[in-house]
Parts: structure tokens; C-alpha cells; sequence
């Protein structure tokens, strides 16, 4: 008999390795998917203790690479429950016309179109299920607009609305979606974002109490395990060292 599993995108750090430890601690089996194939033997090896987990590597960019590690999942891997759509990432934080179109091109290969290849390639085995979740990492940078965010915060927009509309064609199915968007966050993220730059790193979350990738890890576990008539539809999640500022009005 096949347990209820869940699959993760983006394990290897951060968010998707946070969620993947709260799952495996809870005796859901593990698929965990990433680029880096290194890190997820190691995490393999750890969560192996807890339940059954199941690592492949792959690049959320590559449809037809999603396609093979679904095909090729061991039977007792096939009963999975809940998406994890959580492989993404920013690159720059400067002025739109300040910012490499290389960079623009990699953010919506990754957060629009790799989020779609992944969702599309595991909708035919989540509507078999009596209940499934597919969770997206949408962010903040969805619903507000800040300097430096153009590129990355829009494709957090097309991922929210992407679940709004998602819900609207599986409204009374088992298939439950949720567009979740966090605030500061710390993790290797904000590294990405600026190239490995520790310093910019630092000045970010220093003294911020930001949260932490556990924090959003519960979350996700509290939106899957929600009664079958519940639907989350979004969920937006701050530090509360974190608020909203003023519009800014440039007086000439
Ligand atoms: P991390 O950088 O720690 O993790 C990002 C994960 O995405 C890594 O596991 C990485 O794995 C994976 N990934 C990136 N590109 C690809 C790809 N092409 N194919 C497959 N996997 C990929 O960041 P977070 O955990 O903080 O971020 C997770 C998600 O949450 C992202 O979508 C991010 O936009 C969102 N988010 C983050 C916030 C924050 O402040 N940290 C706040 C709001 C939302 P690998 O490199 O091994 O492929
Ligand atoms: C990441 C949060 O505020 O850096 O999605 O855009 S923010």
C-alpha cells in the first residue's frame, strides 16, 4: 500500500528543505527534486530515519526532464497528496534598466514557466487522490510593489493568480490550491539574489528577526493537513519586524 507523499521542488535549501524534514516528521514519503544532486542525497541519507524518500534531480526549467522523473517514480511513490511548488528565485534587486534581460529571462523560466511544467506534469496524479494540495510559493512581492523587485515580484503574480485560477476549474474536487506569500525570509535566497554577496546578505537580515525557513515549513504542513473541505486560498506571511510603507511622491 502506497503512503501519501509529497513532492517537492527546490529541497536542496531553504523553504523546500525545511518542508521536506516537517513532512518526513509527520510519515508522509518524499520526493525531493533540485538541481544540486549532492545535497539531496545527504538529505535523503538524514530523512531516510523517518519515512520513505524517494531524490531526483531536476531542473524545473525542463519539461521533458520532469516528464521522465514522473514516469520513471517507484510504485510506491505514486500516491502523492500534496504539490510543493517551491523551486524559485530572484536575481538583482537594481533598477529595471539597471537589470541584466539574461536575469529577467531566468527568473520566468523558473518561477512562470518551470511552476507550470511541474504543476502540468503532476495534475493527472493529484486528481486521483480523495484530497490533494498543490502549495505555491508565491511572496509579498506579489500583492506590493518595491524598487528593484519588476521582474521577480510579476512572475510571484502570475503564481497567485495561476492558484486563483487553478482553484476556479477544481472547485469540489479534491484538488486544493494555495497561492502562500511570505515576507523576509532568511535563507540562501537573498544570497542568489545577489551573487553570493555575504555582506549584502548580512545587512539584510541583520537584526530583522526575519522568518526562518521552519516558520514556513509549519505552514505548509498546517495548509495540507487542513480537513478536505477546507481550502486555503492564499496566505500572505510576515515577520513582525516587517510592514507596509508609504507611497513615495517625487516632488520636482
Ligand atoms: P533558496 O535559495 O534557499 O531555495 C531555492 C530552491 O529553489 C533551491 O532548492 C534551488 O535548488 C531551487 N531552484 C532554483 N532554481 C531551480 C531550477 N531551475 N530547478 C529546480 N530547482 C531550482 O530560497 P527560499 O527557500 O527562500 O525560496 C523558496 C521559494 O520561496 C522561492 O520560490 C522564492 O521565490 C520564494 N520566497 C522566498 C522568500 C524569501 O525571502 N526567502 C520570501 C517569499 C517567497 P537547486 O539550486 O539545487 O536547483
Ligand atoms: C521574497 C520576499 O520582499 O524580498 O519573495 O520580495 S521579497
Amino acid at each position: 500500500m502506497a503512503q501519501p507523499t509529497v513532492f517537492i521542488t527546490g529541497a536542496t535549501s531553504g523553504f523546500g528543505l525545511a518542508t521536506a524534514r516537517h513532512f518526513a516528521r509527520q510519515g508522509y514519503a518524499l520526493i525531493i527534486t533540485g538541481r544540486r544532486e549532492e545535497r539531496l542525497r545527504t538529505l535523503t541519507d538524514e530523512l531516510s530515519e523517518y519515512t520513505s524518500v524517494y531524490h531526483a534531480q531536476m531542473d524545473v526549467r525542463d519539461a521533458q526532464q520532469i516528464q521522465q522523473v514522473i514516469t520513471d517514480l517507484p510504485p510506491a511513490f505514486r500516491q502523492i497528496e500534496v504539490l510543493v511548488n517551491n523551486a524559485g528565485l530572484a536575481l538583482g534587486a537594481s533598477p529595471a534598466d539597471q537589470a541584466k534581460l539574461s536575469d529577467w529571462h531566468t527568473m520566468i523560466d523558473t518561477n512562470v514557466t518551470g511552476l507550470v511544467n511541474v504543476t502540468h506534469a503532476l495534475l493527472p496524479i493529484l486528481k486521483q487522490q480523495t484530497k490533494a494540495s498543490i502549495i505555491n510559493l508565491a511572496s509579498i512581492a506579489a500583492n506590493w510593489a518595491y524598487p528593484g523587485s519588476h521582474v521577480y515580484g510579476a512572475s510571484k503574480a502570475f503564481v497567485a493568480q495561476f492558484s486563483r485560477n487553478l482553484r476556479s476549474d477544481f472547485a469540489g474536487t479534491g484538488v486544493r490550491v494555495t497561492s502562500l506569500e511570505p515576507g523576509l525570509s532568511e535563507s540562501e535566497f537573498s544570497l542568489v539574489r545577489f551573487e553570493g554577496d555575504q555582506g549584502k546578505y548580512n545587512a539584510i537580515y541583520e537584526q530583522a528577526n526575519p522568518l526562518q525557513p521552519e516558520d514556513i515549513a509549519e505552514i505548509i504542513g498546517w495548509i495540507a493537513e487542513q480537513p478536505a473541505h477546507i481550502n486555503i486560498n492564499s496566505l500572505e506571511v510576515m515577520p513582525t519586524s516587517q510592514a507596509w510603507d508609504n507611497f513615495k511622491v517625487i516632488k520636482q
